[in-house]
């Protein structure tokens, strides 16, 4: 489903209020998800998943730069998630439910970090956000 206006809007301000902080959030919503949907940390073979590990900080990095990336380009998210599209789909055939678990755990920190902030507007629209993201991130499956 595409973003309104107004969903685009409440998202692009969420996201300017976190700055450089959505690494952080981005690594504790791993956490949360590890936690949570054990059954995700079949993906990480061999990773160190404790809350606290360097190596899901390092991650959450990535996924948070990946999501900024997502929120400036939201006019263009198939070409723009088209290599991390390829990568989950193809290479690491993550299963799609661990998406929902993922966008779940990461409304949870946004909720718990921005209570102020989280309207159930503004959950509507950063759930309609990560769904998007999603969508596209599951649409090279076959
Ligand atoms: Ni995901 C790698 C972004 C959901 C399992 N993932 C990445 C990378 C980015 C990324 C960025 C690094 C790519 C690179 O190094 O070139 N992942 C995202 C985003 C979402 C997402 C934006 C959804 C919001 N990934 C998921 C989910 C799972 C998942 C739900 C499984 C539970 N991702 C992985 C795995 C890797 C990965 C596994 C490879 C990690 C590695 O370094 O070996």
């Amino acid at each position: 489903m595409a973003l309104s206006a107004a969903d685009q809007a409440m998202v692009r301000a969420l996201w300017k209020k976190m700055d450089t902080n959505v690494c952080i959030y981005a690594t504790e919503a791993l956490e949360r998800t590890f936690l949570a949907f054990p059954s995700t940390k079949t993906y990480f073979p061999n990773w160190n998943l404790s809350t606290g590990s360097a190596q899901v900080k390092v991650h959450g990095q990535k996924v948070a730069d990946a999501l900024t990336l997502a929120v400036n380009q939201l006019h263009d998210l198939p070409h723009v998630l088209s290599a991390l599209s390829d990568l989950h789909a193809h290479k690491l055939r993550v299963d799609p439910i661990n998406f929902k678990f993922l966008d779940h755990c990461l409304l949870v920190t946004l909720a718990r970090h921005y209570p102020g902030d989280f309207s159930p507007a503004m959950q509507a629209s950063l759930d309609k956000f990560l769904s998007l993201v999603t969508s596209v991130l599951v649409s090279k499956y076959r």
